[in-house]
């Protein structure tokens, strides 16, 4: 026996021996008896335990099957279905007419039968609710309750989710159906019900969050509770739903536990900066999330928290002395729905008050900021409501009154301001005083920009040599006549280049007679007059889009705007680029620092030892473009090495290398344009290939590269992003800054830059100085934002005398101009 080592086999041993040290009163010198007796209680025990072992798996068995695969589980579904031979009555809004109840028996018969001719649906089918109907024809919305044993749960799932399965089957004995349905949809239902916990932050998160992505076809609701007297302020941690468009997933925030738009707070969908405030606070103890999915996308969803708070006495009061701040209720956080706060302010009595808003955000949708209907901040009978930039209310007393009120719906970050008292004699001193009250510096006065909102300090101005009076008897720059803006509002800086009746104005600014529109030839020399002709096929030109098959269209840039013109369509191929995946980016940021993901394609190069040198910008998954002056050699060191370079992507703060979401590669190599001549800087481009492909992200994403033929007008406000110097010698900016400037006319900036230009160049800027790009911005991105919204590479940052200087705009590669050159060396 001691070679014995089954367990099961063990025990029974022990049992024969126990068995034996049991019958050791039986006479031991019947030895024949003993012999025979010993084997057969053997078998009788052997049977015995065999028998039991089969009674207990049998036992097992049959509790796992009736308690585990077999309990049906409740399963709900939520769904709609399209009505095709009924007419919409107004009666059906109200859910307790007879005429609602008539069409809901009929519709739930219909849905009845759909489900009965389903195998994996039918027997598992327990009630049907229709809960209300809306036009179109008319679609009855419903809700479906199921009984299914576990095991048969993933196949109800599956037929439910399947449009084909859930179709009308025409029954051969009744001919006409009452009803004739389509587009029967149902939607998994998923339903959460969580109370705050005293002191306690609770967590939840989309199903499989961020594992896996949220189901399609989805209707989920979170129902939050808090102690009565109590409200709730709930975070969205993440949020990464699928981009926004009219059909796309969405989550939407009551409050209120029903899901009605009288309480609705906010929608949100697509993807948001993680700097974006989404605080959201309840007037109640009660708040509802529910989130509603299409059919298709897989997008990681949302991570969310919430907790209570005491429910807010009251909100606003009584402020004095010479200055001070306030802001909405839990600013920058949303504030609640249903509240009113008034502040009264009140400064020395020889002085008046004044009250700046530095943000201000009480915007509702679909509501004018000419009427301020809803959410709004009222002083002196006037009301404000929308988004604004800083601007200042005066009074003419020491006393201020300042109400703020939010409606039952929709709410916004509100604002942050500050009162200050003023000598009436002498409102800012050292600075200009606009008519509004607001305080600005006395260059500004007369400079052409409207930094009043008001317009003031543009106002009794006397021009400048360099000024142009338009007839409005504004001042602006000379060099923004002609350029295609109405810069004087009453477009008289554009009148005097207008064409005569019987001609075309050329993008240019050229005039042509409109007899050579369209007729195949480029007239202006810029291509305009041959733009956007007809949309079949035209004889190839310099100015021609040309699609894949070698067929040209006349339609000026037609690529990746949404719209298929070439017969082969590809002219909307290769169009995942020039988008942000941020919906929002964050408002309460100030100045010109970017947010992070706002420019998903600038790259910063960073070279050992020395930190960051250049800008580039990433325009596919292996390739950057920059500009080849920043691979010239210098003291000695050879900067066209690809191996002396490493690439960031994804970076905002250059003090932050190692963030979450940046990415680092190096370069496998540089290819510097052959031309690029480092006297006049002609030809400033290179493009990079990386060693490896980086991984798109929500801020990692490639820009548009323009066609040679696409057309940038002067005057089209351009974007361009950099760590560059803000300051001309200064130092360069930690992070990424970012500028909005204009396409300036070749011919002037020519003028302007004493004939430094050439064709592949051109000059970008705001004349009266001041914003620019600058050292270190070099090989960077400028951009333009096109009416499909996605954002093209319009130049790369070259050279500038100087740096915002007046009259001295920043020269930039023209990529028009080298696009084919990009496309031999990288294939793009
Ligand atoms: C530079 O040195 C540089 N103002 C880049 C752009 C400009 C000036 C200098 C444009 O990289």
């Amino acid at each position: 026996m001691g070679g014995c080592v089954d367990l099961p086999l063990g025990l029974f041993e022990l049992d024969m021996n126990n068995l034996d040290e049991g019958v050791e009163f039986l006479p031991a010198m019947n030895s024949k008896k003993m012999e025979k007796r010993g084997p057969k209680r053997q078998v009788v025990v052997t049977i015995l335990i065999i028998v039991f072992l089969l009674v207990s798996l049998t036992t097992g068995l049959l509790f796992w099957h009736f308690k585990y695969r077999n309990t049906p589980i409740q399963k709900v579904f939520n769904g709609h279905l399209r009505v095709l031979n009924w007419e919409f009555l107004d009666a059906y809004e109200n859910s307790s007419s007879p005429e609602f109840s008539m069409l809901a028996k009929k519709v739930k018969s219909t849905v009845e039968e759909i489900y009965k001719n389903h195998a994996d649906i039918g027997p598992y089918h327990k009630e049907t609710v229709i809960t209300a109907f809306s036009e179109g024809s008319v679609i009855a919305y419903y809700w479906s309750e199921f009984l299914v044993p576990k095991y048969r749960e993933e196949s109800l799932d599956r037929a439910m989710a399947d449009k084909q399965s859930l179709v009308q089957r025409w029954n051969p004995r009744l001919r006409n159906p009452m009803l004739k349905v389509e587009s029967v949809i149902a939607f998994r239902d998923c339903m959460f019900s969580l109370h705050a916990k005293e002191g306690e932050v609770t967590s939840f998160t989309t199903p499989g969050f961020p594992n896996s992505p949220y189901p399609n076809n989805a209707l989920c609701y979170w129902a939050l509770r808090a102690d009565a007297s109590s409200t709730i302020s709930l975070t969205f941690k993440t949020l990464e739903l699928e981009p926004c468009r009219d059909d796309s997933d969405y989550i939407k925030v009551y409050n209120s536990l029903s899901p009605v738009e009288p309480h609705a707070l906010v929608r949100l969908c697509g993807n948001y900066a993680p700097s974006y405030n989404l605080t959201f606070l309840s007037s109640q103890n009660v708040m509802l999330v529910t989130l509603v999915t299409n059919k298709e996308g897989r997008f990681p969803g949302f991570k969310a928290e919430f907790f209570q708070l005491p429910k807010m006495k009251a909100c606003g009061g009584s402020l004095k002395g010479d200055s001070g701040t306030f802001t909405t209720p839990y600013y920058p956080a949303h504030y609640p729905p249903d509240t009113d706060c008034v502040w009264n302010i009140e400064v020395s009595s020889i002085k008046n008050v004044k009250v700046r808003f530095n943000m201000f955000y009480v915007l509702e949708p679909g509501i004018p900021v000419s009427s301020c209907t809803k959410d709004y901040v009222q002083i002196n009978g006037t009301r404000y409501c929308g988004e604004h930039s800083q601007f200042v209310v005066a009074s003419t007393t020491n006393r201020i009154e300042l109400l703020f009120h939010s409606d039952q719906s929709y709410t916004d970050t509100g604002f942050s301001a500050e009162f200050l008292s003023y000598d009436s004699s002498d409102p800012c001193p050292g600075k200009f005083t606009c008519n509004t009250g607001r305080c600005i510096d006395r260059s500004m006065r007369c400079d052409g920009w409207l930094d009043c909102v008001d317009g003031s300090d543009e106002r009794s101005c006397t021009c400048t040599e360099q000024q142009f009076r338009c007839q409005n008897g504004w001042c602006k720059p000379k060099f923004w006549v002609c350029d295609n803006v109405n810069d004087c509002g009453d477009n008289s800086d554009e009148l005097q280049c207008s064409c005569a009746a019987d001609s075309f104005k050329c993008d240019n600014g050229k005039c042509v007679p409109s007899t050579q529109k369209c007729d195949g030839k480029d007239d202006c020399g810029d291509g305009s007059d041959e733009g956007s002709c007809s949309l079949t096929t035209v004889p190839c030109k310099k100015y021609t889009y040309k699609c894949r098959s070698g067929h040209c269209i006349s339609k000026q840039n037609p690529e990746c705007d949404g719209e298929q013109d070439c017969e082969d369509h590809s002219d909307e191929d290769n169009c995942n680029c020039g988008l942000r995946s941020y919906v929002r980016k964050s408002r309460i940021v100030g100045g010109q620092n970017s947010d992070v993901g706002e420019w998903p394609w600038q790259v910063s190069l960073h070279v050992k030892g020395q930190g960051h040198i250049c800008g580039a910008s990433l325009v596919s998954a292996s390739w950057l473009v920059s500009a080849a002056h920043c691979f010239l050699p210098l003291q000695g060191i050879r900067y066209s090495d690809p191996s002396l370079w490493t690439a960031y992507l994804g970076l905002t703060n250059q003090g932050d290398l190692s963030g979450s979401g940046v990415q680092t590669h190096k370069i496998k190599r540089i290819i510097s344009h052959p031309f690029f001549n480092d006297y006049t800087y002609d030809y400033d481009i290179a493009v990079l290939e990386l060693q490896r492909p980086v991984t798109f992200t929500a801020v990692i994403q490639p820009i548009c590269l323009p066609d040679a033929t696409h057309n940038f007008p002067v005057g089209k406000d351009l974007w361009v992003t950099g760590w560059g110097a803000t300051a001309e010698g200064g130092t360069g900016a930690s992070i990424l800054q970012k500028a909005e400037i204009r396409l300036i006319n070749q011919t002037v900036c020519n003028q302007l830059l004493t004939d430094q230009l050439t064709p592949r160049m051109m000059c970008v800027g705001i004349l009266t100085g001041g914003v620019d790009a600058c050292q270190g911005d070099s090989g960077g991105p400028l951009v333009s934002v096109e009416a499909s919204s996605r954002m093209f590479l319009a130049g790369v940052v070259s050279w500038g005398d100087g740096c915002a200087q007046r009259n001295k705009p920043g020269v930039y590669s023209r990529l028009t101009s080298l696009r084919d050159w990009i496309q031999e060396h990288t294939g793009l």
